[in-house]
This record gives structure tokens, sequence and C-alpha cells, in this order.
């Protein structure tokens, strides 16, 4: 392709990103355009499904029939998620081979969260409320985000984000109604999410390698402190109802800005876990890894199986 040709496809680029027209798979973009959207909603769909390790390990447990039930649908609509967005990444040209082995050799992230251990019933109210609470606030400015296959897969995922959200916070409340124990275990669950809560948002704006290119490309529509903000605006007043204390001796609200303001964020932690050293990175990679072994009998039945069909078709249309 001639310079000429080039700055043509480019500019027809440009021009659909200012007039926020989606860019469809077939569309001409910049290769860095599709790599960095491989990235990004590659390690998405990857937090997607390791994020039904936590939860998972407490379906067993779960103390009623309807929690569990609740829980059920929950943890499956995150299988869920990770589909549709497996298969948007695949639009750009990646296979889903691909994709589970970067996730398996470490060269592709997912979120940092789901690194944490879920140690009582408690958690999995945290969970909802909090950590489907922050991928929400996360989650809605995607739905407008500039890669059709991506915008679109976040609509259908928000809806069912803000179901978890709300089954987590009834988990909460209900503790926080009952008795103290009860209420002490939801405080100690606070405790341990809200700052890793606060982490899932990325590196602030200042340390953030890859907002202001997102940014330009509309892949995100607000930068990581934004959020965190919103996230922290939203939620304080939600603790506040329960009758539980934000585990942050700085938090305050500012009269002046509308805003509360929060302490210094451990981020020595949050790399440590990115890079791979928080308490449960080993035990979700491995549980994922045998997740795939086991399932390759599966696979292998699935691809033979449409091999016959195509066959059977190929020689009835003779
Ligand atoms: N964990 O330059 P930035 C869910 C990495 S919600 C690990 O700011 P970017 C629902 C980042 O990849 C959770 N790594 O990066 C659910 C980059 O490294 P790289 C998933 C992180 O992409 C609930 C480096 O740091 N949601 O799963 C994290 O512009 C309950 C520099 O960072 C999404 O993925 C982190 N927290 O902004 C499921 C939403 N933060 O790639 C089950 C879509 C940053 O250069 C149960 N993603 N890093 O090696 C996004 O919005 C963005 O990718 C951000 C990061 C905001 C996460």
């Amino acid at each position: 392709m001639s310079e000429k040709e080039i700055k043509s496809l480019e500019d027809i680029f440009d021009a659909k990103i200012a007039n926020d027209e989606k860019i469809e798979p077939r569309d001409w973009m910049p290769e860095k355009y599709r790599q960095t959207h491989i990235r990004q909603i590659s390690q998405h769909a990857h937090s997607e499904i390791v994020g039904m390790l936590p939860e998972g390990n407490w379906i067993t447990r779960a103390p009623s029939l309807r929690r569990k039930v609740a829980l059920l649908a929950k943890v499956q609509d995150e299988a869920g998620h990770g589909l549709y967005l497996y298969s948007a990444c695949e639009t750009l040209g990646i296979s889903r081979e691909e994709l589970y082995d970067q996730l398996h050799t470490g060269k592709a992230k997912y979120s940092s969260i789901f690194n944490y251990p879920t140690l009582t019933w408690a958690d999995m109210g945290a969970i909802g409320w909090l950590v489907d609470g922050a991928a929400i606030i996360n989650q809605v400015p995607l739905c407008n985000t500039s890669f059709g296959p991506y915008a679109r897969a976040m609509v259908r995922v928000c809806k069912e984000e803000s179901f978890h959200q709300r089954q987590g916070y009834e988990i909460m409340l209900t503790l926080c109604n009952g008795t103290q124990e009860q209420k002490d275990m939801a405080q100690d669950a606070l405790n341990r999410w809200w700052w890793p809560s606060l982490m899932m948002f990325g590196p602030t704006d200042d340390k953030s390698t890859h907002t202001a290119q997102s940014m330009k490309w509309k892949l995100k529509r607000k930068t990581n402190d934004e959020l965190r903000q919103q996230f922290v605006d939203q939620t304080v007043p939600q603790a506040d109802l329960l009758g539980l204390t934000v585990p942050d001796k700085d938090l305050k609200y500012n009269n002046d800005t509308g805003h509360y303001e929060f302490g210094e964020i451990n981020w020595d932690e949050f790399w440590q876990v990115v890079k791979g050293y928080g308490k449960c990175n080993k035990e979700r990679i491995n549980a994922r890894k045998n997740a795939w072994n086991n399932g390759e009998w599966v696979r292998n039945a699935a691809m033979a199986y449409a091999e016959k069909e195509a066959e059977r078709k190929a020689k009835q249309a003779v």
C-alpha cells in the first residue's frame, strides 16, 4: 500500500473516532489500536473467568438455597462475560488458543483483585458490593467505547453486573442487621476488600502507561483516577447505610469539591500482586491450567462432531 493510501485510511479512521462512530472488525485500523484492544479486551476476559474462582469456592457452602441459587447464577454470568469478551477479541485476528496461552504463561494480565482469598461468607457480600460495584463504574463508560464488538458486549455485561452488585449489597445488609458476630464478619470483609477494590482501577493517571493514548482512541472514556473517585463517592454513603466503617483514617468529605478525599493506596502491594506475588496468584493460574487440560477431551469431541457434521452436509449438497 502506498503512503498516500495509508494516509487516506488513517484520515477515515480519525474521522470515525472524532464523530463517535464505531470501528468494526473489517474496518482499517492502526496496528497499535488493534494491539491495544487485544491487550485490554483479553485482560478483561481473563479477569472474568479467573474472577469465577474466588466466589466459586463458596457455592457449596452458601448458607441457604436462595443464596446458593443467586451465587451460582452470578458465577455463571461471569463465564458468559468471558465468552462475549473472548469472542469480541477474536474479531481482531487472534485465536482463543493464543489468548488462553497468554493467560497460562503469564504473558497476559488479569485483574489484581482476584488474587485475594475469600475467607468467610461475608466475602461474597463484599465482592458483589465492592468488586462488581467497581466493575460497573469502570464498564459503563466502556459501553461507549470506540470498538463496536467491545462496546456491544459491555451493554449486556453491565446489566448483569448490576444484579451482581445488588446481591452482594443485600448479603452485607442481612449480615449487618444480624447478630454482632455477623456484623463483625461484614466489617472484617470490608476491611480486607476496600483497598484492593480501589486498586482495581489501575495506577494513578500520572503513572498509567496507556491512558493518554486510549483516551484519544476513545477506548477509555474516563481515566483511572476519575473512575476511582466516582467509586469512592458512591460507595462511602453505602457503607454508612450499612453502619460499617471504611478502613481509611484519612477519609473525609470535602464540602467545597463535593468529593471524598481518601488516603494513600499501597502501590507496592498492587505491583507485587500484578507481578504474580499476591496471596493466590499461583493457585488461580493452576486452577485455569487444570481446567484447560482437563477439558481437552471435550474440545476434541466438539471438534470431531463439527467435522463430521461438515462432512455430512457436504455429501448432502453433492
Ligand atoms: N490488575 O496504563 P494502565 C471483572 C496494568 S472487573 C492488573 O492504566 P490500562 C468483573 C495494565 O494492564 C475486572 N493489572 O492500563 C468481575 C498495564 O499493564 P500492561 C476487570 C492492572 O489498560 C467481578 C499497567 O498496569 N476489568 O472482572 C490493573 O489503560 C466479580 C498500566 O496500567 C477490566 O479489565 C489491575 N487492576 O487501564 C468478574 C475492565 N490495572 O497491560 C468476576 C477493562 C492496571 O501494559 C467477579 N479494562 N493494570 O502489561 C480497563 O478498563 C483497563 O484495562 C484498566 C487499566 C483500567 C484495568
